[in-house]
């Protein structure tokens, strides 16, 4: 079998994502998802312009030499619009392959670990009422374990809590200029606190709580909140420094038994390697698709198993269906699974994006469908166009740019 054609589709409906559409010469065509928010054209010029000539002719079983010579060959390792495109071409190789042998992708992975795979939804509120009443809505929708973002006295925009419009309608953050965003750290440090208590006293002790810090403390600020939230045992702490520098994390988990989680904007194991060898956190959060593809996460799963370290691959809404289905075959078939952050795309995402993967009372399944299971509806994709769009920044109320 020989790969004969390659493209790169950009669609935005709603958001922008990215998708690499493979198709061999018997027919068999594969996708994957290259969606970095905010840089989506970066990776759509590497892929077209860099990739794409190197894969005409290829034969797309060879997963693994794929793999390394476009990682290796490039020369110039890592970096997430490198890892993105590598990732597409992952994901869209074991796609052909599954559906080559007949089978759902998480069948050649191992087969399934477990009957299905559980999920936290987020839950966000511009005061502690606000955010009650939507862990209340995830609760209803089936969400067994929930993350919360609250709004901060004095700040007027944070990370996690939605705007809405007047029909209760989500408005994007992303815009044709970065909206800026404030940011004070000790109301911060304040705050959070007295939110994780008013949700325990409403919902009591057993709902798993999470908390996305968005890497903005330095160490011992994280410290101190790991510690402040130990009474409410939060399911864990995520992102709560810039963890480029791994060796925050070292002060961090001498100072508190809040477990941690970590990785989403790494793209490569050795972002890793003193956080998992020193057991330094608990959750690996790498996504499939800025991780270089299904083919290293499940060897950053493997490294992590041994040091009791669980998977937690990172699921927001700028991640695609394609991204999602090849994320949610990894959750059935790896043992060390931990749990997989959802939140839904759009009805018109799911309209151009048709996919096999469900959500049934709080659980994700890949489906049976040979490959990853998702078909691109390119007609309904070319109808919505890209759109510039950038994510938010930070900054503290003397205007110092500060970690978003
Ligand atoms: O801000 O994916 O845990 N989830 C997150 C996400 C990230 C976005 C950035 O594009 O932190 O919401
Ligand atoms: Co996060």
């Amino acid at each position: 079998m020989k790969i004969v054609d390659a493209k790169v589709v950009v669609t935005s409906p709603g958001r922008n994502f990215v998708t690499l559409k493979l198709t061999t010469d018997e027919g068999l065509t594969g996708l994957g998802d290259a969606t970095l928010n905010g840089r989506e054209l970066a990776v759509v010029s590497y892929l077209a312009d860099h990739v794409v000539p190197l894969l005409i002719g290829l034969d797309p079983h060879r997963v693994e030499d794929t793999w390394q010579s476009l990682y290796r060959g490039a020369y110039w390792r890592r970096g997430p619009v490198t890892m993105a495109a590598i990732a597409a071409v992952d994901v869209a190789l074991w796609d052909i392959k599954a559906k080559a042998a007949g089978l759902p992708l998480y069948q050649l992975l191992g087969g399934a670990s477990r009957e299905r795979v559980g999920t936290y939804g987020h839950a966000g509120g511009r005061d502690i009422p606000e955010l009650l009443d939507s862990v209340r809505a995830r609760l209803a929708e089936g969400y067994p374990a929930v993350r919360v973002q609250s709004g901060i006295p004095g700040l007027k925009a944070v990370y996690g809590v939605v705007d809405t419009d007047d029909t209760g309608a989500p408005v994007l953050h992303q815009q044709a200029r970065p909206l800026v965003e404030d940011w004070d750290t000790a109301a911060y440090l304040r705050h959070v606190p007295a939110v994780f208590e008013a949700v325990r006293a409403e919902f009591g002790a057993e709902l798993p709580l999470l908390h996305d810090v968005h890497h903005r403390l330095t160490p011992i600020q994280a410290a101190r909140l790991g510690k402040d939230l130990e009474p409410y045992r939060p399911f864990w702490l995520e992102d709560c420094t810039p963890a480029e520098n791994q060796e925050a994390l070292r002060l961090v988990r001498r100072s508190t038994t809040t477990p941690l989680a970590v990785g989403e904007v790494f793209n490569t194991v050795y972002d890793y390697q003193a956080l998992i060898t020193e057991q330094l956190i608990d959750y690996v959060r790498s996504a499939v698709t800025h991780f270089g593809g299904v083919t290293p996460l499940r060897k950053l799963f493997d490294f992590a198993a041994q040091y009791q370290i669980r998977s937690a691959i990172h699921g927001p809404e700028d991640i695609s269906p394609v991204g999602m289905a090849a994320a949610v075959h990894l959750d059935l078939a790896v043992h060390n699974f931990g749990i997989q952050e959802y939140s839904g795309h759009t009805p018109l995402t799911e309209a151009v994006f048709r996919h096999a993967y469900t959500f049934t009372d709080g659980h994700l399944h890949p489906g049976e469908t040979p490959g990853i299971g998702v078909e691109l509806d390119e007609e309904l994709a070319a109808a919505h166009p890209y759109e510039a769009a950038y994510l938010p920044v930070n900054r503290l109320h003397d205007g110092t740019v500060h970690d978003w």
